[in-house]
């Protein structure tokens, strides 16, 4: 049986989450559902560029709007963040987390029915995967329509969290930290299985230059989006692109490429001065935990199926 498949994502103009999608669809992994959440862009402009690129690959796949802000949003908590997040150096990367992005931490507009179309899903689904490549708010709050009996059918797949070093504070990794009560709630249900794909796997796959300049000469959607890219932001003669971050779960969802996995229970901080924090405890089987994969494999994998 093939199982089903839902992604929630943060996906920006051709970002990791995009290439994620392209990934995913090129493998044959095509997602029944796309629910869209705040993170890298706002949760609308996700669901826009989600659209286009899988109608570019001739899929029409249901996108849902979702959470423009996390789980726990009163007046004191977006002050206290606002504050801590005033505070840390300049050059760090805050997306839309930003202290000077008015739609969120303003007047943005209300969350759309992700939530709901994502708990509906699930309900109807004998087996799905869920894979969240943004802060897991939409994910939380479908579990808690759910009753334990169906989330018991699916495996939820989190890419994010940092082991040992974030990239927002040097504890918390961006995921984690833009929503560490809905990642507790996500942790803490009765998922058949939980998967966790942290920072410290996900930045090791890189494109190299070699395969950046074969992937944009194919002939495929994406190898056209790469070259347009590539164009539009050279990366200067000697520099490989960024980490595929949010690839490298999509791959091991997939199973073609194995990865060494540590069982053991994940909890995460959700106060301002560890926010995002996780610590993993061995001795469980409560969470897998990717704490090493092959990156060379992954990238191959990757270029396999989206050129
Ligand atoms: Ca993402």
């Amino acid at each position: 049986m093939v199982r089903d498949l839902v992604v929630d994502t943060d996906a920006t103009e051709l970002n990791d989450d995009a290439f994620a999608l392209y990934y995913l669809v090129g493998a044959g992994r095509v997602p029944s559902l796309i629910t869209t959440v705040f993170g890298n862009s706002t949760a609308r402009v996700s669901a826009r560029v989600a659209r286009e690129l899988t109608h570019a690959l001739g899929h029409s796949i249901p996108v849902a709007v979702g959470a423009e802000r996390p789980l726990r949003w009163d007046d004191q908590q977006r002050e206290e963040l606002r504050k801590a997040i005033t505070s840390l150096p300049a050059d760090i990367y805050l997306a839309s987390l930003n202290v000077a992005n008015d739609p969120f931490w303003g007047e943005s507009p209300d969350d759309g029915p992700a939530a709901a179309e994502l708990a509906a899903f699930l309900e109807a689904s004998p087996a799905c995967d869920v894979l969240a490549l943004g802060p897991v708010t939409n994910i939380a709050r479908a579990v808690a329509m759910l009753d334990s009996a169906v989330l018991s059918r699916h495996h939820l797949w989190f890419s994010g969290g940092a082991l040992h070093t974030g990239n927002v504070t040097g504890v918390a990794e961006f995921n984690a930290f833009a929503d560490p009560d809905a990642l507790r709630v996500c942790l803490g249900s009765a998922w058949a299985r939980v998967t966790v794909v942290p920072l410290d796997v996900t930045v090791e796959p890189r494109l190299g230059i070699a395969e950046v300049e074969r992937i944009r000469r194919a002939p495929t959607p994406f190898g056209k989006a790469l070259d347009d890219l590539e164009s539009r932001s050279p990366r200067g003669a000697a520099r490989d692109r960024e980490p595929i971050w949010d690839v490298v779960a999509a791959v091991l969802l997939d199973g073609s490429v194995s990865a060494t996995v540590g069982q053991g229970r994940l909890t995460v901080q959700t106060e301002l001065a560890r926010r995002g924090s996780i610590k993993f405890a061995t001795g469980f089987d409560v969470h897998d935990v990717v704490t090493a994969v092959d990156a060379s494999a992954i990238v191959l994998r990757f270029e396999e199926a989206v050129s």
